[in-house]
């Protein structure tokens, strides 16, 4: 209150020091299991340390996304409370291991992250598909899920001071994208095509040296959540649609309170509060950061991306040398 800072005062990036070590400890917790071929011991292991990390937080946390509801996730359900129950009120979106697969198998892009925002704020998302459109800040306001792959490149081109032949859409190398990656071709731009993990590809859009334009296409919607909070907060732009695939997952939409599942979700729909962050630390090395890297004396070296709505840089890489207790 009073304060001529630039930087706002809001509640969730004050937590800012806290979150980050949360995604740091769960990371190091990953790090042993990295090409082990054990994908669910690694997912349980960052999840523990996630979870016991975020109990020491000053705040009244409820996971919005998490492992899954509560009679098929031990830890990190949907609606679990997390914190000490002081503090600020707020939603969270984990992923402690985004990309459990490729990590196992010792691949690029395995990452931590987790979102935060004001209690009420986040989109429960329910664990089916979701189409995704997202881009960076200099594109904002120009994208349209509705419309085709094609003319969104052409506007966001525009938007971009840019030639068709120059814009890079990444794309996850799936049969379920041929026609998007095929729009590409026709127009003349470029397709970047990456295997698994499209929050790290969301973000890059947002990364100016990265040459990524947009990302397109359908994968998971709690990711989709997670990376909206990001780019809220770097001023890039997103939207959604769930892709519930059956009856089934039609219906569950409508359970978890969504009565039209066809919907168009702009970004500030899935993520309603001005007042959110975001965090993630590599644990294979990546196209954002590199991974946990074991140093002598015991020492372990983290890589981390941070960015919240309020602070006043848009995003900060940190690299962290941590001791293990144990
Ligand atoms: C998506 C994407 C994730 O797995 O969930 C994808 O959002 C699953 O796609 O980032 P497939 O069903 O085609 O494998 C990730 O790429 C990694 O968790
Ligand atoms: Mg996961
Ligand atoms: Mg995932």
């Amino acid at each position: 209150m009073g304060t001529s800072s630039v930087v706002k005062e809001g509640y969730v990036h004050s937590l800012a020091m806290d979150f980050l070590s949360v995604a740091q400890q769960a990371a190091i917790a990953a790090y042993p299991w990295i090409g082990k071929g054990n994908k669910n011991d690694a997912d349980h292991a960052g999840t523990e340390a996630m979870r016991n990390r975020m109990n020491l937080i000053k705040m009244s946390g409820r996971v919005v996304i998490g492992e899954g509801e509560m009679d098929e996730a031990p830890m990190l359900y949907i609606n679990e409370e997390l914190g000490t129950g002081e503090g600020p009120l707020v939603d969270i979106a984990v992923d402690p291991v985004e990309g459990t697969t490729f990590l196992s198998k010792g691949q690029e892009n395995s990452i931590t992250v987790l979102a935060v925002s004001e209690r009420g704020s986040l989109l429960h998302a329910p664990d089916m598909y979701m189409k995704k459109l997202a881009v960076g800040p200099k594109a904002k306001g120009h994208i349209n899920i509705q419309a085709s792959l094609t003319e969104n490149m052409i506007s966001v081109a525009k938007a971009l001071g840019k030639d068709l032949s120059e814009l890079t859409v990444m794309i996850q190398d799936r049969p379920r994208h041929d026609h998007l990656i095929k729009q590409v071709f026709e127009v003349g731009a470029r397709v970047r095509l990456f295997p698994d993990g499209d929050v790290t590809a969301a973000i890059a859009t947002a990364i100016d040296e990265l040459g990524i334009d947009i990302l397109v296409g359908t994968g998971g919607a709690p990711e989709g959540v997670i990376a909206a909070t990001a780019l809220k907060c770097l001023g890039g732009d997103f939207q959604g649609q769930l892709a519930p695939q059956n009856q089934e997952e039609f219906n569950r939409c409508i359970k978890m309170g969504i009565q039209n599942p066809e919907q168009i979700f702009t970004l500030d729909e899935i993520v309603k509060s001005d007042d959110c962050f975001f965090a993630a630390t590599g644990i294979t090395d990546g196209m954002l950061m590199r991974g946990v890297k074991k140093k002598e004396n015991g020492l372990m070296l983290t890589h981390s991306f941070i960015t919240g709505k309020g602070v006043s840089e848009r995003y900060q890489l940190v690299e962290a040398y941590h001791s293990l207790w144990k």
